[in-house]
């Protein structure tokens, strides 16, 4: 199979609220969507950028650099039989793996589409339904956190992940404990603390969380590995966790109990899959996580965390958690068991609203074989 055309675009895309973490806040998606044509047929593929380098050091002005300088003319090129020879295409081009994870993601549905085969077919995924909980934002008071939590709590999700930072981390996480004394509840650092903290830290342990998401620096293992030891609560690598090379290290050095994959951290769905496979055999749970991704990357998370070693609740909430309206026509809906539904159709399963993405792109590029 040969690629013969490939779409790219900025969108700009308002959340339906703040989301601020402990170094960034976002009001609106700044991705970059792609889209890729062969044969008659079309695949989606989103690379979930922002505006700044703040969870890792892609941008989507960078992403956009890359994909068009480096890897649309290097797909182009290449001739494909299977999706899981793109990260070999791409193998030259050093990190920037969410500009490489747009196109592996576009190529896999458009590979779905042309075998009639759903994505969670192709992955090897085993649930026809995922569970799924919220992440939370940092707020600017209790009283405002736990009307949030109570308003995601009566739509439905049975877990709750808070963002947390120094001076808010032991009381809001003691304050939504306290009122709902058997949620499943998580906390995510986002890289804001140092080995410094480890006693401030370990106070967290009192609230029965299910895991620490990646307190320590964000391309850390070494210290987390410390860190690990004198905690009872266990720590769950994000940032640190790039490649299938990173997990293996975090395994070995015992600096986790558990991972986040995120397809598009890691550059892809094929690297994705041997993370998964990786810390199933070391007797680790995974379950994915989220970069507030449309309809699109919503769609590639959900296939994906359909495969048997996604244990925990994911970080991939209903469309409606993140936008008023999705650039997608058939949207994610949350079910009264804190589930959706994996979809059975070809490819990721997603239906593009091209008239409302184009209302809502900024600018556009499109690029054929040479
Ligand atoms: O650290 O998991 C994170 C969103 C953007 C960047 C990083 C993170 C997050 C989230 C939200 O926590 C996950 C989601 O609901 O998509
Ligand atoms: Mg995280």
């Amino acid at each position: 199979m040969k690629i013969e055309r490939i779409e790219l675009r900025r969108i700009h895309l308002p959340y339906v609220r703040r989301f601020e973490t402990s170094g960034w806040s976002h009001d609106a998606h700044t991705g970059i969507v792609v889209r890729v044509d062969a044969e008659g047929a079309t695949g989606w593929g989103e690379s979930p950028v922002s505006d700044g380098p703040w969870y890792n050091e892609e941008t989507h002005h960078t992403a956009w650099a890359i994909l068009g300088e480096f890897l649309a003319p290097m797909l182009l090129a290449a001739d494909l039989e299977h999706p899981r020879q793109v990260r070999e295409i791409f193998a030259r081009v050093r990190g920037n793996r969410m500009a490489k994870a747009g196109l592996e993601f576009a190529v896999w549905d458009l590979y779905g589409r042309m075998q009639g085969r759903s994505l969670k077919e192709l992955l090897g995924g085993t649930r026809d339904r995922i569970q799924v909980g919220v992440s939370v934002p940092i707020h600017r008071s209790i009283p405002e956190l736990l009307e949030t939590v109570e308003g995601y709590l009566a739509q439905g999700y049975r877990r709750v992940k808070l963002k947390i930072k120094p001076g808010w981390d032991v009381e809001p996480t003691r304050a939504v404990r306290e009122r709902w004394p058997e949620l499943m509840l998580q906390v995510d650092g986002n890289s804001i603390y140092t080995l410094e903290h480890a006693e401030h830290l370990r106070r967290l342990d009192a609230f029965d969380l299910l895991l620490i998401e990646q307190p320590l620096e964000h391309d850390d293992i070494f210290d987390h590995a410390k860190l690990a030891r004198t905690l009872q609560t266990p720590i769950c690598l994000d940032e640190s966790i790039v490649s299938p090379s990173h997990a293996r290290w975090a395994i070995e050095l015992q600096a986790c109990g558990v991972i986040n994959i995120k397809p598009s951290r890691v550059g892809g769905l094929a690297d994705a899959v041997e993370i998964h496979d990786r810390a199933q055999e070391a007797g680790l749970p995974v379950w994915c996580g989220g970069m507030l991704e449309t309809g699109i990357g919503r769609a590639i998370n959900v296939a994906l965390a359909s495969l048997p070693n996604f244990s925990l609740p994911g970080d991939v909430s209903a469309n409606d958690r993140y936008f008023h309206r999705d650039i997608v026509v058939n949207p994610f809906t949350l079910n009264p068991d804190s589930t959706l539904a994996v979809p059975t159709a070809p490819g990721s399963g997603a239906q593009v609203d091209e008239e409302y993405l184009d209302a809502v792109t900024v600018a556009r590029a499109e690029f054929r074989p040479s």
